[in-house]
């Protein structure tokens, strides 16, 4: 961890070239300094949650913080051995667990957001990361699409309501995307700002379309997409992919009129 540094004003620092001097007092100019904090939601992924955070490449992020949304098979205890700040929401929703997450941010400037059950790489934390460090996106979505879809990781309902979610997202906000997945990095304040409160599946397209009707610049990125670690609760089963479904579309139709 520790990512992005800052050089500390007024602090007598080490010449790191020739023409420096020694006792040279770097000037108190404000200097932007992002701090980003890494947010994974997980509920009973204690067999995936140790190789999510082992792939976690070095300094990209400041703090790992996963929500452990109720489990009982030890996902926290796995995430805090290895490192991660654990924070517990009881209830259970992907996002609920996604806005404790948000809650336990305060001090950082950009905030990613990765599931943990191995799905999303996070090998991809840097090209997530790139446009928004760059001043060039408000929203980064990793596309599973535009990716690397490996073999298994999202069966074919799943793709079709994708499909159907990202066309009306298309027709009703104007928005051009390829997918609408759970791997996004935003600036913390700008989602603070959204009033974000889907408490389950519509959290992720809430987002999008909220940040459409701000007219926040909505930048996505290729990034692969593993089958998951563990056992399927939403995108593997029928009653799930339902819900899940129904949740996105539902929150698609709802913002419109700006509700
Ligand atoms: N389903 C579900 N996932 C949660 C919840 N709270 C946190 N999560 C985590 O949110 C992430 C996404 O949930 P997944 O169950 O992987 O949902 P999915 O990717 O649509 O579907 P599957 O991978 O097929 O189960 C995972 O890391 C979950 O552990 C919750 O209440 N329900
Ligand atoms: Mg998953």
């Amino acid at each position: 961890m520790g990512g992005t540094t800052s050089q500390h004003c007024g602090t007598t620092v080490a010449p790191s070239n020739e023409s420096a001097r020694a006792d040279e007092v770097w000037p108190c100019e404000p200097r932007p300094v992002t701090r980003v904090a890494l947010i994974v939601p997980a509920l009973n992924e204690a067999v995936a949650i140790g190789e999510v955070l082992r792939a976690v490449p070095p300094n990209t992020v400041d703090d790992v913080i996963v929500v452990d949304n109720g489990s009982d098979d030890g996902t926290g205890e796995v995430a805090r051995a290895l490192g991660a700040r654990v924070v517990r929401e009881g209830r259970r929703g992907y996002g609920r667990a996604c806005l404790a997450g948000l809650g336990a941010t305060l001090g950082y400037d950009v905030l990613v957001y990765l599931d943990g059950d191995r799905s999303d790489d996070p090998r991809d934390l840097r090209r997530v990361l790139a446009p928004l460090l760059a001043g060039q996106a408000d929203l980064v979505l990793g596309s599973r699409v535009r990716g690397n879809l490996l073999p298994g990781a999202m069966p074919p309902h799943q793709r079709v309501g994708n499909w159907v979610a990202t066309t009306l997202v298309r027709l009703l906000y104007r928005v051009r995307l390829s997918d609408i997945g759970s791997f996004r990095a935003i600036r913390r304040d700008q989602l603070l700002a959204l009033g974000m409160n889907h408490p389950t599946y519509g959290w992720p397209v809430e987002m999008v379309v909220k940040a459409a009707r701000r007219r926040y610049r909505i930048v996505e990125v290729p990034i692969t997409y593993h089958p998951r670690i563990g056992v399927s609760k939403v995108g593997g089963t029928l009653r799930g992919s339902v819900r899940a479904g129904w949740a996105m579309l539902g929150t698609i139709v709802r913002y419109t009129n700006g509700a």
